[in-house]
């Protein structure tokens, strides 16, 4: 297992991005089939009819660029191979959705009126599960407008994205139901409207996250990662991964609810506030528009180490304060609060724009690099240029752990037991806890530190941790990975 599968280049000409979601049929020598057909049982025992269609959306693993999406900066991510799978059949004569969860005990079944439906967000904690599933049928909603009839749905979900962890469960739940509820609406979309749709309604959970995830889990392609660009318009390109790397996840098992803490939504107000504050700075007659680094970068022509050298010589302060932002801003408070803070950041009092600033400029750069070597390599293959994308992946992490300050104790005790075995690695995903994603050099290498990060970290496991995971092989937890392919319909 390598990462670009069988060492062969990827259908380029494919482009994914205007394609739509084909329905296939489901064939039984399929490596999913016998998990559908478990799906299928339980959907057949809960509603006592067949399901109509199955959608597999997949989650995904981020090679490089974290933090950098919502800004409409590009990002570097494959499709896994841990999806989830609903088995989905319309409820005739009626608006009723009617969600069953195969893991019964964990996920209570959930029942709602499409005509009245809402999402009920709790004022601590993270929301329960359907709540991403609402959120998907709301982005369809709200997509057809004036054209929406609700149409009941019976629906059972399995997934085995690990949850909290990085790998993009949450936006896993939120596609699938925009395909489900896009697919018994009789819409015809394709990919690249799927995910923008997706990326929308995520936003109804209250996280103000980029369309990383949502593009990902559409775009995806069997055997190639992708370089997701946002601006000016979406886009998927894939990219060959060097012939013989092989990467691996590792689960630090500490579990970070985005939706239950305030931390990302912060990061994305600094980034915001520090676009205003620059655009202000260059003398741009419409400076209050701004809000994303990247258009301020367009704006400005700027190359990557211009707008470096911008943000140390304009944003010198280490923290900044609310009174700082309102003066240079010209705003009040309240206007502050109005403007750029949302029910779960009203709370901050400090602000580190000139960190956050790197990070996304630096990264951004990082991501360049990485496709540009990757393609180099394809051609001609060499070690020297491959151990450039190593070192690439430990300045990603070594900048989200200094500068963007979302790493976790447990993650930083997976690096340094990466970093002894010569082995490059990042945190992935969001962070503060969740997964790294590690490049070895070959299947054997990938192995023996498969191996090694379970006699060093898995089978050391603090008490804190074993709570949540009971011991056993820990294949769940730490894994070589292929890229896959993104969401897929299936009948019968
Ligand atoms: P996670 O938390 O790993 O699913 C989040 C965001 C992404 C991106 C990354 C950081 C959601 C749904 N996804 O991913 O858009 O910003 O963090 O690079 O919030
Ligand atoms: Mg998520």
């Amino acid at each position: 297992m390598t990462a670009n599968g069988n060492g062969t280049a990827p259908g380029l000409g494919s482009q994914p991005g205007i394609e739509v979601v084909t329905q296939q049929k489901l064939q039984p020598d399929s490596k999913i089939y016998d998990r559908v057909q478990k799906l299928n049982a339980f959907f057949v025992k809960q509603f006592g009819v067949e399901p109509e269609f199955i959608v597999r959306v997949p989650g995904r693993v981020n090679i490089i660029g974290e933090h950098v999406d919502y800004c409409g900066y590009s990002v570097l991510p494959m499709a896994v191979s841990q999806s989830i799978f609903l088995a989905v059949a319309k409820n005739p004569d009626s608006s009723q959705l009617q969600l069953r969860n195969i893991e019964e005990a964990k996920f209570q079944g959930y029942d709602a009126d499409l005509k009245t439906f809402r999402i009920e967000l709790p004022k601590s904690g993270g929301p329960a599960w359907y709540n991403y599933f609402l959120c998907g049928i709301k982005g369809v909603q709200e997509q057809l407008a004036s054209k929406w009839s609700p149409i009941g749905m019976r629906i059972a979900v399995d997934g085995n994205v690990p949850l909290a962890a990085g790998l993009s469960s949450s936006s896993a739940m939120v596609s699938s139901a925009v395909l489900a509820t896009a697919h018994v609406q009789g819409m015809q979309l394709d990919r690249r409207e799927l995910a923008s749709i997706s990326a929308k309604c995520e936003q109804y959970i209250g996280t103000h996250s980029g369309g990383m995830d949502q593009a990902i889990a559409y775009l995806g392609r069997v055997g190639c990662a992708h370089h997701i660009e946002f601006h000016p318009k979406l886009k998927g390109t894939p990219v060959t991964l060097p012939a013989g790397k092989c990467f691996v996840v590792a689960n630090s098992l500490a579990q970070k609810n985005k939706a239950a803490s305030s931390d990302y939504n912060e990061r994305v107000v600094e980034c915001r506030l520090a676009t205003r504050w620059l655009a202000k700075v260059k003398g741009l007659i419409n400076w209050q528009d701004f809000v994303r680094f990247i258009d301020l970068e367009e704006a400005c022509q700027m190359d990557n180490e211009t707008f470096e050298k911008l943000i140390r010589d304009n944003l010198t302060k280490k923290v900044y304060t609310r009174a700082d932002i309102c003066k240079e801003l010209g705003i009040t408070e309240q206007e502050l609060e109005t403007k750029f803070l949302s029910a779960n950041t009203r709370h901050m009092e400090q602000f580190k724009l000139q960190q956050r600033a790197l990070h996304v400029i630096q990264e951004s750069g990082r991501v360049a690099k990485f496709r540009k070597i990757c393609e180099e390599l394809s051609s001609t293959p060499n070690e020297k240029d491959a151990s450039k994308l190593g070192l690439l992946m430990r300045q990603s992490h070594e900048s989200l752990r200094e500068l963007y300050e979302c790493s976790h104790p447990d993650v930083e005790r997976l690096i340094a037991i990466s970093n002894a075995l010569d082995v490059s690695a990042r945190v992935t995903g969001a962070g503060w806890g969740g997964c790294i994603v590690a490049m070895c050099d070959s299947v054997e290498t990938a192995d023996e530190y498969i191996k090694a990060l379970k006699r060093e970290y898995y089978a050391k496991l603090p008490a804190h941790l074993l709570e949540r995971h009971q011991p056993n092989d820990f294949n769940e937890v730490v894994f070589a990975t292929l890229p896959g392919n993104g969401a897929e319909l299936y009948t019968k």
